[in-house]
Formats: structure tokens, sequence, C-alpha cells
């Protein structure tokens, strides 16, 4: 599989400097976070503990931000950035742009973390008129407050990725003008349709910071209604799990086939799914709140089936992407009802770090349907479940597959050998065996209400008596898990480390795509109208969220119950615009 050097960095230098320091300000987040949650594993698990519990929510925010926020979305951006120059075959349009949102969300995460690390200060300075201090964990859900420059460090952030959307639009706009005929490029395609539910699910994250958290936490509002920024923050928090999850398929859909020896069994199938998260990603994050007082049962029930519904892309998903890999094998040779999954090229560290990140997913998929289980939630939700659903999601499925493909882009972008495929090939096989250990004991746990978010899971006077095995096993295995998982992290690290030290070489695996069984060609042209399921998409959320939206504020107020704005120490008089509001609703 080696040609002429032929890498990202021979083709698109200028761009593979940023997509680099992308890749790069994501490892960094990994390997803090990453600690962070062997810090935390251990000490819930009272097997040894580092930090004293008061300090534990400080850990918790710092794994929960840099893990599922920093290390997936700096991955993103380099890979979507990769997938565009590449497909469009055409650079960015002014690459001192492409650094300006690269250096704005840098900015953004230096002034979250500060907020967040000044948590472990005996004596954390003032700015701004208050203390720094973030202990707000991942969701950052008022009433707890946090330091007025992390939530700017998080609008800066989200900002610089509404501008790095906006460089993929225009690389398209550009490419698209000198190529009018031609079906949107399948990777540009899946870049361009999950940048679009990434400016409609953000605009509530946006909303509840910049009308709500900050004002409050600045002290120009006295009190916020916790429902309506939780809300605003599920708005955003559903769709966020996708926009971790689409480079993870476009690197299932454009790299798997092609590692498995074959093509792509469907492009147009492909299109479909990306356009049915475009459309239902963001109409359903009412599924994380089904135990919340305040919204209707009706509400919630509509989350579940949009939830239900988008059970569909996935499931595509594996029939496509398995239907690829098994059209793969047996162009290798291999034979049987299941034989050919031996013709698999398993000693390939980017195949088998995405495969097995695939099978974890399967599993990950089935306890998300638990999860969106209106009645069954109330089993699992604030529990250790639903902690170890998202560590098979976020932390295999989009991880291992971001670690594995790392192996592949690295070389791409620097120029340079892997500096160890053996221990690669260690590391994925590491992680994935860590991560059963792990997830499986959180499940069980789960399942007999450990809680989630507390660094003493013991309850007073009272002793969790699971139907099979105990505590001590299932803290045992966790424990392990995360050790594991450590130990998988610092392989993969150091092989990115020493990579950097390696010398430039000419064999580095040529930089196309997996060809289709089914090209564009088979694709109905409507699929590529961009404009129409951004306004499907529209429409599906006024539909899910003005009723819900309209009921939280007018039972608990904008501001507060009863502090529906009027009172606001801004004095601005609310009264005609929520005359409005309610005549809309009415
Ligand atoms: Fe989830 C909570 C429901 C997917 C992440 N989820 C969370 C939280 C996170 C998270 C972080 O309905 C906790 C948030 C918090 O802190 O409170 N989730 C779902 C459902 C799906 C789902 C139905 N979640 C994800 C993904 C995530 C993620 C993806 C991150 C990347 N989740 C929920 C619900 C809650 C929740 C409730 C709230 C729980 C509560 O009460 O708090 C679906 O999208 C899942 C669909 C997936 C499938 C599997 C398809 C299988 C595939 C594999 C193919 C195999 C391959 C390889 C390629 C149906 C595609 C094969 C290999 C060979 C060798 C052949
Ligand atoms: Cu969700």
């Amino acid at each position: 599989m080696t040609t002429m050097r032929n890498a990202y960095v021979d083709q698109f230098p200028a761009e593979a400097r940023v997509v680099k320091s992308a890749f790069w300000s994501s490892f960094l987040a990994l390997a803090i976070g990453g600690i962070f949650g062997l810090v935390q594993a251990l000490h819930r698990t009272d097997v040894l503990r580092f930090i004293d519990s008061t300090d534990y929510y400080t850990v918790l925010t710092a794994h929960g931000v840099l893990l599922a926020i920093t290390f997936t979305i700096f991955f993103l951006v380099g890979i979507f950035t990769w997938a565009v120059t590449t497909s469009l075959d055409r650079g960015v349009v002014d690459i001192r742009f492409t650094w300006s949102w690269y250096v704005m969300m840098v900015t953004g995460t230096v002034l979250v973390a500060v907020a967040i690390f000044s948590g472990f200060l005996e004596e954390p300075p003032s700015i701004l008129g208050s203390e720094l201090y973030a202990d707000v964990l991942f969701t950052f859900y008022s009433p707890l407050q946090a330091h007025p420059i992390f939530y700017i460090g998080l609008v800066l952030f989200v900002v610089g990725t509404w501008l790095a959307g906006f460089d993929w639009f225009r690389t398209w706009w550009a490419w698209r003008d000198e190529n009018a005929d031609e079906r949107i490029p399948l990777p540009t395609f899946m870049v361009l349709t999950t940048t679009l539910f990434w400016y409609i699910c953000t605009l509530g994250v946006a909303l509840s910071i910049l009308a709500f958290l900050l004002p409050w936490s600045l002290g120009i509002v006295d009190s916020v209604n916790p429902l309506l920024t939780r809300t605003l923050f599920w708005y955003f928090g559903h769709a966020v799990v996708y926009f971790w999850l689409m480079p993870t398929y476009v690197m299932w859909y454009i790299m798997l086939p092609k590692l498995s020896g074959g093509k792509l069994f469907s492009d147009p199938l492909a299109r479909v799914v990306f356009v049915l998260f475009l459309l239902l990603s963001t109409p359903l994050g009412i599924h994380h709140q089904y135990l919340d007082p305040g919204i209707a049962e009706g509400y919630k029930f509509i989350a579940m089936t949009n939830t239900m519904f988008l059970l569909l892309p996935s499931l595509l998903t594996a029939f496509t992407v398995v239907a690829s890999m098994e059209h793969g094998a047996r162009q290798r040779g291999g034979e049987g009802y299941l034989g050919w999954l031996t013709a698999l090229p398993w000693r390939d560290p980017v195949f088998t770090g995405m495969a097995l990140a695939g099978l974890m997913f399967a599993a990950a998929g089935f306890s998300g349907m638990i999860n969106a289980g209106m009645n069954i939630n109330y089993l699992v939700h604030n529990t250790w479940w639903v902690v170890g659903h998202f560590h098979l999601t976020v932390g295999t499925a989009v991880a291992l597959t971001f670690m594995a493909a790392a192996y592949w882009f690295i070389p791409q972008v620097t120029g340079k050998e892997l500096w160890s495929r053996s221990v690669a090939l260690g590391q994925v096989l590491l992680w994935f065996v860590g991560m059963t250990f792990m997830s499986n004991a959180m499940h069980r746990s789960g399942l007999f209400g450990m809680p989630r978010r507390t660094a003493e899971p013991q309850y007073q006077n009272f002793d969790f008596e699971p139907a099979v095995g105990t505590v001590a096993e299932m803290d045992a295995q966790v424990a392990l898990g995360a050790v594991l998982l450590v130990v998988s992290l610092v392989l993969f690290l150091l092989n990115m480390v020493l990579t950097s030290f390696n010398g430039t070489s000419d064999s580095i695996p040529d930089n196309t795509y997996a060809g289709t069984l089914s090209g564009p060609e088979d694709a109905p042209e409507i699929l590529d109208n961009l404009k129409l399921w951004t306004a499907i998409a529209v429409v599906l959320v006024i539909f899910a969220y003005t009723l819900p939206l309209a009921s939280i504020v007018e039972s608990g107020g904008l501001f507060g119950p009863g502090i529906d704005g009027r009172q606001l120490s801004l004095g601005a008089d609310l009264e005609p615009a929520l005359e409005t509001l309610r005549e809309v609703v009415a």
C-alpha cells in the first residue's frame, strides 16, 4: 500500500501544519484528561486515593471537559480540514483564517482550563470580582456557578468551531464555482451536514451562556431558571455526542472499507445517514431529562420517539460498514458465512483499532436504547450505567477510532513513519480489553443503583446488594480497567511522541479514499440539497422545543421563579416581547 511519497503534508503543507497542531492539542487534552480518569476511578473504588474527596469534582470537571469537549473537537477539526481539502483536492481559501479559528479554540480552552484547575488551589485568585472556580462538571448545570472566564472560554471555543465550519463551507463554495455539475464529494458532504447540525445545536448552549449563565456569573442578573438553562444545555447536549460520532463515522465509511481491501458498499446510503443526523440530532435532547420535573410527559414522549428514529442512521451504518468490510475480506480470499472475518487485516493497528471501536459501539448502541426508554431510564438515570454507556460511545467508539486513525494521520501530516506498528496494535487491543472490564462493571453497578458523579458512592447504613457478584468485584474490575486504559494511553502517546522524532520517510501509505460499489451517481440529487434538509431540521427543532421552553419560562420565569425579566437589574422591560411570545404559543 505504499506509493511514491504523496502524503498530505506534500499536497497541502500549510493545511498540514494546522491539522497537526489540532491533533497535538487533542492529544494533550487526552493525556491530562485520561490521567484524571485513573485518579477518579481509583478514588471512587477506594483502591487508591491521591486526592481529597473535595477535589474530586475539580478532577471530574477536568476529565469531562478535556475529554468530551477538547480532545474530541480538536481532533474533529483536524480530520474535517483534511477531509475537505483532500476530497475537493484544493487548499483552504485563506490559511490565516484557518489559523485564526484554531487560535480562538486554543484561547478558549486555556481560559476554561485556568478556571477549572484553579479548583486545586487553596486560595484561588480573584478576577473580575469573583474567585476563580469551575467545579461545575462538563454539563455546567446551574445552580452550580463557575467563574465568568469559564463561560467566556466556552464561548470562544464554540465560536472558533463556527469559524472552522465557515472555512470548510468557503472551501466547498470555491470548489463548486469551478465544478458546478459535480456531486458534493462524500467526505465533504459528511463534513458539511455535520457542520450544519452543529450550527443548529450550538445555538442552544450559546443562548444559555450568553443570555443567562454569563450575566449571572458576572452579577448582572441575580438568578437564573435552572430548568431553562439545563434544557438549553440538552438542546445542545445530545447533538454534541453526534458531533463527536460523525468524524468517527467519516473514518468508518471512507477508511475502513479500503483498509479491509474493498470498497464502500453504498455512497447514497451514506448520504442518507448523514442527512438523518442533520434532521434528527437536535430535536430530542429532552431524553436526558426524563426525570426532570417541570417538563410535561408528552414532550418527553416526543423526545423518546425521535430518539428511537435516530437509531436508524446508526443501524444503517452498522449494515453499510460491515458489508463493506465483508466485501473487502472476500477480495482478500475470505470465505464462508463468517469465515471472511479471519481474512481481515487484524495485524494493521489502524484497521483493528477501528474495527474494535465499531464492535464496542454495537454494545454502546444497546445501552443507548436502554437509556432512551422512558420507563427503563428511571432505573439507570444518574447511575454508573450511564457512565458505562458513554465510556463505550465517546470513550471507545470515538476515542479508539481517533487513536487508530492517528496511526495513519500522523505519518500523513508529518511525512514520518510511525515509530512502532506493533506497539500500536498492542495499544488498541489493550484499550479494548481495559474498556471491556471498566464499562461492563459500570453498567452492572448502575443496574443496582450505584450513583454517578460522587466521590463517595457509599450511603450511610445502606449496602448495595447486587443480584450477581459483589460491589468489591465490580470495583476491582473498574480499577483494573482504568489501569489498563492508562497503560494503553501511555503507549499511544509514546508512539506519537517518538514518531515525531523519526526522520521523514518515502514509504508513507497513500492518501486516497475507498472506492464505492454504488457511487454518488446512484444517489438522488435531492440528497445534496443542503438548504432543504437544513430548513426541515430547523422546523423539527421548532416543533420539539417551542412548547417545552415556553412552559418552562411560563412556570419558572426567564431568570428564575417569578422573575420574567421585568425585575432585571438592567430594568429592561421585556413585557412586550413576552406578550408576543405568549400570543405565538397560545
Ligand atoms: Fe448516549 C447519555 C441515548 C449514542 C454519549 N450518551 C449519554 C451521555 C453521553 C452519551 C456522554 O436516551 C451522558 C451525558 C451526561 O453526562 O449525562 N446515546 C443514546 C442513544 C444513542 C446514543 C439512543 N451517546 C451516544 C453516542 C455518544 C453518546 C454516539 C457519544 C459519542 N445517551 C442516551 C440517553 C442518555 C445518554 C437516553 C441519557 C441517559 C440518562 O438518563 O442520563 C444512539 O445513537 C446509539 C445508536 C447506536 C447503535 C449501534 C450501531 C452499531 C454500529 C457499529 C458497526 C460496527 C463496525 C465494526 C463498524 C444502534 C454503527 C464491526 C466490526 C467487525 C469486525 C465486523
Ligand atoms: Cu442523548
